[in-house]
């Protein structure tokens, strides 16, 4: 059927009157209220739903677009995507911000405190899943037919409390008011198998045939969500998968009379997609996290094929018309899925299938910390997925087979390759699986793959020369610095026009205007009404008053010993006994402020917490630093309280253990909102170094190199703890109770890993260059024109960190979808 135009309710998205009468329609049809008794979440929902029109009209324009155009079709496929508030960014991105915030302010209303009013969508732990929801950002504003699905997660990350300066984690109920934003689609809904067994079959032509039978399963509904591009003109669709009970299982019950025990295995069933593990850095190998990630891979393929199938193509086409990213391994067992399909569903030959499954799959790989490299035992695999486990078993064998004739006589090698693990248990390795069935695996950052082809997957790179490529993580510059940061986006616009929000290296011409005093007293009027908002914030929220004046020296990411928080308080500690003794004259009053989630389970984490929040305390009450110094602990770090926080940035901690952060994409997020780095030659920070030049950026501490070979001379951690007197009494202060008097030995566990288990990440080698170069930050501060020239830099040469500079080089080098 076709829809004449003219019966769309708004048909000009800049005809104010015709927005009013959209959103009053809303809120009365949609919503049922009646406008004299609304409360301002109905007229958020109405906003919403009004948007969410607006949207769908182009989505449905840019699919038809994608249609015609025949376009190879990319799928994000990710356990997380950490979108956040959707109101602010969808506005901006279709160009309606000032539209509706007239339309809001006729009926009284605030549009910046009603999109407050949203619940975030943080369906994501940290960077992995944040840099999904980037990408979507800059596949869509780039008009890539390109496609998330992921897991429409009951529960995403958790919300922290912080009671008696420790973490409490509560469950966090996004869908409590429902999501404006998503379509449900009882219609689209998938069977996804569990459990069962193989019998193999005779076939006609005499060939082997597997049928996987007698399973449990489970049904797959989706959830649509409209990806806006910037410009309007291009809606993508992020689509999650929700469980739901399958019939037949409940029919069983029924029948034999058991109406509980069937609605209790509804229950059951629908669990699945209840709830986000809230660990991104230690694998914990339980079944349901198994099962999660079987069940999204199995309804994408499933729904992929079948648009796929649509023009009735042949098999061998998949590769020219669809590519798989699969991010980090989570989603790997996609690669033995495909096989399975092709293989069991439609006879398709083996050699042909796995040809087919290798050009349609990349990897990319997230971390080097072998804690967080999954592995899942045989035996639960077996229980669950027997089938897979099978064709895992078959994919190993050929690929042993041709690793045993390429490399003669080398059994180390066969070992240290197999997909399975025969040491420990016997466990399947997920990342050998996902690098031996795609075409390409990228890391996400130059030294992140670098060492990722000499350590980790070393025995890959060569078996694999040209399979490892290099792709360095991006920001959407959209949300990041134009919706986050209005004041610089001002500023920026009207000194180099508007063309920077889509072509982000635009920003090099702000350059040149770093050398103009006028420029400079902007700039520094942005940052610092950035800097007084964030005080206000802090005031209202917490009720602690910081001095806008001082510098904000900031640390905002997941709590982890590699990231090296301790070693952020070690200088703060180190700064208060100098402050102390009286050695102020040479130190610019500071707020250092933390903010970050500890995985629940990661007591050391959670340990480091709690000493922020105990050393805040205590330097907050001590009178004879007040004005000097004073630490934050801001609860609850999430996407929204990100975009609070990075405008106000002036210090940019990154500064974690040599080799261990694969990129980081908070070091570009404040770079490009006018921060300066202080930070260790790891993950981008290097790549952050080369492009800001490394005059406008503080680099400290040992690399990975160093690291690696001072660890195979024996690291002694004493020896830095009786070398440096500073350091000595700030471990001390810590391990006798200076900062827990009312228990003296709570951190304990953080002292015998630094002084006593050999110090994994490398705190205390780093300690004294770190110190030393905290002392050149203050140095510079107080030459504020020149610290303001670097951070005008920074901005200016911050462009190449654009997302959407990363998905070009997705698309050209791993897609083959050029642009
Ligand atoms: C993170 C990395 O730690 C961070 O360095 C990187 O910038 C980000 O991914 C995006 O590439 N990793 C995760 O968030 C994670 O969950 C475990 O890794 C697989």
């Amino acid at each position: 059927m076709t829809v004449p135009e003219d019966i769309y309710e708004i048909t000009n998205p800049k005809d104010i009157s015709s927005l009013k009468r959209a959103l009053v329609n809303r809120l009365i049809y949609s919503i049922g209220k009646d406008p004299v008794e609304t409360q301002e979440r109905d007229w958020f929902f109405a906003l919403a739903y009004v948007v969410r029109d607006l949207l769908t009209l182009r989505w449905m324009e840019s699919m038809r677009r994608y249609y015609l155009q025949d376009a190879k079709r990319v799928y994000y496929l990710s356990m997380e995507f950490l979108i956040g508030r959707a109101l602010g960014n969808s506005l901006l991105n279709i160009g309606c911000y000032d539209e509706f915030k007239l339309v809001l302010e006729d009926v009284g209303l605030d549009l910046e405190e009603l999109a407050e009013t949203e619940e975030e969508a943080a369906l994501g732990n940290g960077g992995l899943g944040r840099l999904a929801a980037c990408y979507l950002d800059s596949l869509a504003t780039l008009r890539l037919p390109g496609f998330g699905y992921g897991i429409h997660y009951d529960y995403g990350m958790f919300s922290q409390r912080i009671e008696d300066g420790y973490q409490i984690e509560h469950p966090e109920n996004w869908l409590r008011y429902g999501n404006p934003w998503e379509f449900p689609r009882p219609d689209v809904l998938y069977r996804v198998q569990f459990r069962g067994h193989v019998v193999e079959c005779p076939n006609a032509d005499g060939k082997r045939r597997y049928r996987w039978i007698d399973t449990e399963d489970v049904m797959a509904m989706a959830y649509d969500i409209p990806v806006p591009g910037y410009g309007g003109e291009t809606v993508n669709n992020l689509r999650l998968w929700a469980a739901k009970a399958s019939r037949d299982f409940e029919l069983k019950y029924f029948n034999e009379g058991n109406y509980i025990k069937a609605v209790e295995e509804k229950t059951q069933s629908e669990n699945l997609s209840k709830v986000l593990y809230p660990d991104d850095t230690t694998q914990m190998g339980r079944e349901l996290r198994l099962k999660q990630e079987y069940f999204f891979v199995s309804a994408s393929l499933q729904d992929i094929l079948k648009k796929f199938r649509i023009d009735q193509r042949d098999f061998s086409d998949l590769p020219q018309e669809v590519a798989i990213q699969l991010n980090d391994t989570h989603p790997s067992v996609a690669i033995p899925e495909l096989m399975r399909i092709l293989l069991d569903e439609h006879q398709v030959p083996w050699d042909d299938a796995w040809a087919i499954t290798v050009r349609t799959f990349s990897y990319t790989n997230h971390t080097l910390l072998p804690e967080a490299l999954e592995v899942w035992s045989v035996r639960l695999f077996e229980e669950l997925l027997p089938r897979h486990l099978q064709i895992i078993y078959e994919i190993n064998h050929r690929f042993l087979t041709e690793v045993g004739e390429r490399f003669p006589g080398d059994m180390g090698l066969i070992q240290r390759v197999s997909i399975i693990d025969e040491e420990r248990g016997k466990r399947v390795r997920m990342a050998h699986l996902a690098i031996i069935g795609s075409h390409k695996v990228n890391g996400v950052a130059a030294l992140h793959t670098r060492l990722m082809r000499t350590t980790i997957f070393r025995d890959f790179a060569r078996i694999f020369p040209d399979r490892f490529v290099s792709i360095t993580n991006g920001i959407t510059p959209r949300r990041w610095l134009n919706q986050a940061n209005r004041g610089l986006a001002k500023l920026i616009t009207e000194t180099i026009g508007p063309g920077w929000v889509t072509d982000l290296e635009r920003l090099r011409q702000l350059a040149a205007m770093a050398d103009e005093a006028e420029f400079r007293a902007r700039f520094r009027a942005v940052k610092s009404a950035n800097k007084q908002h964030l005080a206000s914030l802090i005031a209202k929220r917490l009720n602690i008053g910081i001095d806008p004046a001082s510098l904000f020296d900031v640390q905002i990411k997941r709590m982890h010993e590699y990231k090296r928080q301790l070693l952020n308080l070690l200088h703060v500690i180190t700064r208060y006994n100098r402050l102390r003794a009286g050695l102020s004259q040479d130190m610019v009053p500071r707020t250092v402020i933390f903010g970050g989630k500890a995985a629940p389970g990661y007591h050391a984490a959670k340990l480091v917490i709690k000493l922020i929040n105990d050393v805040s305390k205590v330097i907050g009450r001590d009178s004879t630093v007040a004005g000097l110094l004073k630490v934050v602990f801001v609860p609850d770090y999430n996407v929204s309280r990100a975009m609070e926080i990075m405008p106000a940035v002036e210090l940019s901690e990154q500064i974690s253990t040599a080799g261990m952060e694969a990129s980081g994409t908070g070091n570009m997020k404040m770079a490009v909102n006018g921060a300066i780095t202080i930070g260790t030659l790891d993950g981008a920070n290097i790549e952050i170094r080369e492009k800001v030049g490394e005059k406008n950026i503080f680099i400290f501490g040992h690399t990975a190199e160093q690291l690696d070979e001072m660890r195979r001379g024996g690291y002694d951690a004493w020896r830095f703890y009786y070398d440096n007197e500073e350091l000595k009494l700030a471990l001390d202060m810590i391990s006798t109770g200076y900062f827990s008097p009312d228990e003296q030995d709570r951190f304990k566990p953080l002292i015998d890993s630094l002084l006593r288990e050999g110090d994994r990440f490398a705190i205390l080698a780093d300690y004294e260059s770190y110190i030393a170069c905290q002392e050149e930050v203050d140095r510079l501060y107080l030459d504020s024109e020149t610290w303001t020239r670097k951070a005008i830099l920074n901005v200016a040469h911050s462009g190449w960190f654009s997302s959407d500079r990363a998905v070009r080089e997705y698309a050209e080098r791993i897609w083959n979808t050029p642009i």
